[in-house]
């Protein structure tokens, strides 16, 4: 669906991967200059590859995904039988690629009136500013984006989502705060029909008293939607905090436990030395990653692509 919206076309290949390599600095500076050096000599050295999973791991590829994948390269180099570190190198990244091209969304939606998009995470993960990024994506897009201000639990993020609303001229369905997130939905359905809006993006509250009731009414929500729009919500994306590396795994799998995940968008990968987290992500949640945050400025998100991020880790 994604793909769609954007014309077939990437983000990323508009921007050419300016942005998500320069979000990728940090990371690329230290654990992924570091296999750079690691592939820099003559001859691949016998401890290559225990230095290769090492790196990969600080980087929070994680052990699972780190030890198939320097597997499937290992393998790859002696079937293939080569010799110089630089092919080696060539290899790996393609198998981190093609890695990352697995999880790719397996269907392409057909275009329907209206689409709706949950989006679920814990607090502090982005996703209020990840919402305003997202609506000003689509807008740019010639779409009719309507945002539903759901998060009803901390009267702060109803406000902190008028704010951005008025920033980029987009219209923001409220209530007061503590009010049912329940209508807020359901008053945003009527107003995005009314309005003949493409898309309706809606915050939700990332904690609630307990798990069981963020559950009850995530369920709630996936409810209220489906009995107003078919099929809806047409995609539920999880935001991860991209800082909290092996953390946001976890986050994620008991998320997944309580609301069916589409897609996750990964957050905040300029200010964290552990990227390699986007393969873990794939691997381990069977979902794959559709956005990342670049920054906290309302243009910081890109759709995410396989092959510039890849390029983006090594590229000097
Ligand atoms: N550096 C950086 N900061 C981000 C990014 N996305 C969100 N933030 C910051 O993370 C903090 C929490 O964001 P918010 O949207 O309120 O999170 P929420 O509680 O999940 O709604 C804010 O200070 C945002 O500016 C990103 O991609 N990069
Ligand atoms: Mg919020």
């Amino acid at each position: 669906m994604f793909k769609k919206l954007f014309g077939g076309k990437s983000i990323t290949e508009a921007l050419g991967g300016a942005k998500i390599k320069e979000s990728l600095t940090r990371t690329r500076n230290s654990f992924f200059g570091q296999i750079n050096t690691l592939f820099g000599g003559e001859t691949i050295q016998p401890d290559l590859w225990d230095d290769l999973e090492a790196l990969l791991i600080q980087a929070d590829v994680g052990v699972d995904t780190t030890t198939e994948l320097v597997e499937k390269v290992k393998d790859r180099v002696q079937l293939e039988g080569i010799t110089r570190p630089a092919q080696a190198q060539a290899i790996l990244q393609q198998e981190m690629q093609k890695l990352l091209e697995g999880f790719a969304p397996s269907a392409v939606e057909e275009y329907r009136i209206l689409t709706v998009i949950l989006i679920v995470g814990v607090n502090g993960s982005g996703k209020t500013t990840t919402i305003a990024k997202l609506a000003k994506l689509y807008q740019q897009q010639g779409k009719k984006v309507v945002i539903a201000a759901a998060d009803t639990f901390r009267a702060a993020a109803i406000d902190q989502l008028k704010v951005w609303g008025e920033r980029i001229d987009c219209p923001v369905v409220a209530g007061q705060p503590d009010s049912d997130p329940g209508a807020v939905v359901y008053d945003a359905l009527k107003s995005s029909f009314a309005r003949k809006a493409n898309i309706l993006i809606i915050d939700t509250a990332g904690r609630l008293h307990t798990k069981y009731n963020l559950m009850k009414e995530l369920e709630k929500l996936h409810s209220i939607a489906s009995k107003q729009v078919h099929a809806a919500p047409h995609e539920t994306l999880l935001v991860l905090d991209g800082t909290t590396g092996q953390n946001a795994i976890s986050q994620a799998k008991s998320f997944k436990e309580s609301v069916q995940i589409t897609g996750v968008i990964l957050t905040k990968l300029d200010g964290t030395s552990k990227g390699g987290a986007v393969f873990a992500i794939g691997k381990e949640l069977g979902v794959p990653v559709r956005f990342i945050g670049t920054g906290e400025g309302v243009d910081d998100l890109t759709l995410f692509d396989p092959p510039t991020f890849v390029s983006g880790l090594f590229a000097v």
